[in-house]
């Protein structure tokens, strides 16, 4: 029989490691980076979810649901909130609620929706989207989005019915759109009849990135979309704002797609406190971010410009002399330090909740060592 003792450890060993890169016998636990979505309920959120008034949402029916939906719509100054299970849910249901078949969507060339949305937009809203590109903090060029609007009335093309931003902007590092810089895009779309839906899955990083309200970065958009399960740390959960009818729209299309979730407000729940006890902190992250950047500049072969990280995502160049960012990322993994990488010589740190500003120190020196090693090993 197995003893508590070595039970623990044949079941935790993922989580230890027995030997130091200088060789000292050392335990150290994993630094996870990978993304803000790893985050796990706070004690007050399991506290709320547990004794959660619930009812049938398919009914409109769950008080903690309507009370979650409320608040969101609220504190982003739309008429009308939406629960919903992902934010990929929320992008598919803006685009099918605002589309035809057929229909044009243009999005900057890095936007989540195009890179990371399986290409719901085109497979079941039935929307082709056309690219126009990010520049380095996610935005797009009024000047580039008024080229790519199509004539209305030519029966060779398709209308261009809606605009998507991002912000902040994953794939940019975690740049962050001003208010400026979304009316100016908005502007554009609504003068040739097109809405703009906002991917604000990180809209709160950006709020308290700017130390504006919410509800000014997206004031000139028609809707928004904004996580609960990143760094808001909820384990489930999107929520879509808009007006009135465009959000009894987005019922329906919830409802389609396998969205009406019933007694979800055990989730709902979580939401409520994390929009009261998880915004503020964010700062925290962005900080540790900084920190991480700054660190990662120093460390020969690695290159980003620490002035340009704004939240909490730091994604960086991985040089030749490294070698590819697969070989980093495996071994980072050997060091316990787990990343993610939007390309080839890329790499992506995220910070979040449960990394302190010593696991930024400590994620920088086993990261300082691996690339040492890759660097000096020829065969890499
Ligand atoms: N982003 C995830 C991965 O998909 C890359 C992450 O780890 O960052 N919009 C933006 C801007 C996002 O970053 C994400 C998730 C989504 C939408 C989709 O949200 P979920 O994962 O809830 O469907």
């Amino acid at each position: 029989m197995t003893s508590g003792f070595s039970y623990f450890w044949q079941h935790n060993l993922s989580a230890f490691r027995t030997f130091h890169p200088h060789n000292e016998v050392m335990f150290m636990s994993i630094i996870d980076l990978r993304s803000d979505t790893i985050t796990k309920p706070t004690d007050a959120m399991r506290q709320a979810m547990a004794g959660a008034e619930v009812g049938d949402d398919v009914y409109g029916e769950d008080p903690s649901i309507n009370r979650l939906q409320e608040r969101a719509a609220e504190m982003l100054g739309k008429e009308a909130g939406l629960l919903m299970a992902s934010g990929t849910m929320s992008n598919l249901v803006a685009i099918l609620s605002h589309c035809q078949r057929g229909d044009e969507v243009v999005m900057g060339d890095q936007a989540h929706i195009f890179w990371n949305e399986s290409a719901g937009a085109s497979a079941l809203a039935g929307a082709q989207i056309r690219l126009v590109p990010n520049g380095p903090q996610g935005e797009i060029d009024p000047a580039d989005l008024q080229a790519a609007i199509r004539p209305r009335g030519n029966v060779h093309m398709p209308p261009t019915t809606l605009v998507c931003l991002e912000n902040t902007h994953n794939r940019c590092s975690g740049g962050v759109l001003t208010p400026q810089d979304t009316r100016a895009v908005a502007d554009v779309a609504h003068a040739a009849g097109a809405k703009v839906h906002l991917d604000g899955a990180r809209v709160f990083n950006a709020a308290v990135t700017l130390e504006v309200p919410a509800a000014e970065l997206v004031r000139d958009v028609d809707d928004v979309s904004f996580c609960l399960s990143k760094a808001l740390s909820c384990p489930v959960g999107s929520v879509l704002c808009g007006d009135r009818d465009f959000i009894d729209e987005a019922l329906r299309w919830r409802k389609m797609v396998g969205g009406g979730m019933r007694q979800a407000g055990i989730l709902a729940a979580a939401g409520l406190v994390a929009l009261e006890t998880m915004v503020d902190r964010l700062a925290d992250d962005h900080a540790n971010a900084g920190r991480l950047a700054h660190g990662l500049a120093n460390i020969d072969g690695l290159s980003v410009d620490p002035d340009t990280i704004q939240t909490n995502i730091v994604i960086f160049d991985v040089d030749q002399s490294v070698g590819m960012a697969s070989g980093l990322i495996n071994a980072l993994k050997e060091e316990d330090v787990l990343v993610s990488s939007p390309g080839p010589h890329s790499i992506r740190m995220v910070t979040h909740r449960e990394v302190d500003s010593a696991d930024i120190e400590d994620a920088l020196a086993r990261t300082a060592h691996a690339v040492g090693a890759l660097r000096s090993s020829p065969g890499k």
